[in-house]
């Protein structure tokens, strides 16, 4: 699968933009509430893509006006139910593609009791994704009452798997701040690229640590949300995160950015 289109010579950086779905609008101000302040700061900040779910992609970034790949989120859920976790499938591949989308997102929550349906529905959306030459994108988060510690280096590494396995091109993970296992992590993916969720807002020295690690352990880049669109300055953070990913900066060189 050719993913030139979302990637800088096999790196990148994506900006998501679902967690109004997936938390609702607590994580928002009146700057981020609006998808028009995350478009804006996608295309300033030339990320490899933005991720949205169908509703926002149709309405506010109609096919004509895309510079920034679009992403998009196939299933989702909220927050609300008190209940494993099950996130269906809401739009379809077809539908993503009439609206732009070059690559395709779908979560899957591997430990959980509906881990074989979503497998099932994972499968045939890699099928037809795939048929148009559209990527895949997988988030796995291990979750659900069998999974005691979703982030152990053994846990990481099975998800980053399970998205080989399955067909992914890119695999999207959480970061449990060991370098050295995150090496047999990534290993573990195989030729499914990783790349690593950003979690709720951190101080920035952290943020370009953690970012710096796991492109020592081989990682691909990072697909973020709240850590760029909640801080006050997001294209001052993306210029200090582009220069680890893309040009090898360490985290003190990259805070001459901020
Ligand atoms: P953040 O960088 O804001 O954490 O976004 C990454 C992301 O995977 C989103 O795409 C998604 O909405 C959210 O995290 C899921 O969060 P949770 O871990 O609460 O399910």
């Amino acid at each position: 699968m050719n993913l030139d289109r979302i990637t800088t010579k096999g790196k990148a950086i994506f900006l998501a933009y679902d967690q109004g779905l997936e938390h609702g609008p607590i994580e928002f101000n009146l700057d981020n509430v609006d998808p028009s302040y995350i478009i804006d700061i996608a295309k300033k900040g030339n990320y490899n893509g933005i991720v949205f779910q169908h509703g926002i992609a149709e309405k506010y970034y109609p096919k004509k006006k895309q510079s920034i790949p679009l992403i998009l989120k196939l299933n989702g859920k909220t927050k609300l139910p008190n209940m494993e976790p099950m996130s269906r499938q809401v739009c379809s591949v077809k539908r993503a593609i009439n609206l732009g989308a070059e690559a395709v997102g779908y979560t899957l929550y591997i430990g959980s009791e509906s881990e074989s349906e979503q497998f099932q529905e994972f499968g045939k959306i890699v099928e037809e994704a795939h048929h148009y030459h559209i990527p895949v994108i997988a988030w796995i988060y291990p979750r659900g009452k069998a999974i005691h510690k979703d982030t152990t280096t053994e846990v990481l590494a099975y998800a980053a798997r399970v998205a080989l396995e399955l067909g992914a091109d890119i695999v999207k993970i959480k970061y449990n701040n060991e370098i050295e296992g995150f090496k047999w992590v990534v290993e573990s993916a195989g030729k499914t690229k990783v790349v690593v969720a950003g979690g709720s807002k951190m101080g920035i020295s952290d943020l370009l640590k953690q970012t710096y690690d796991i492109m020592q352990a081989g990682a691909s880049g990072i697909a973020i949300g709240r850590n760029i669109w909640q801080h006050k300055d997001p294209l001052k953070i993306t210029k200090a995160l582009k220069s680890i990913i893309f040009n090898h900066k360490t985290p003190e060189e990259a805070k001459k950015y901020l």
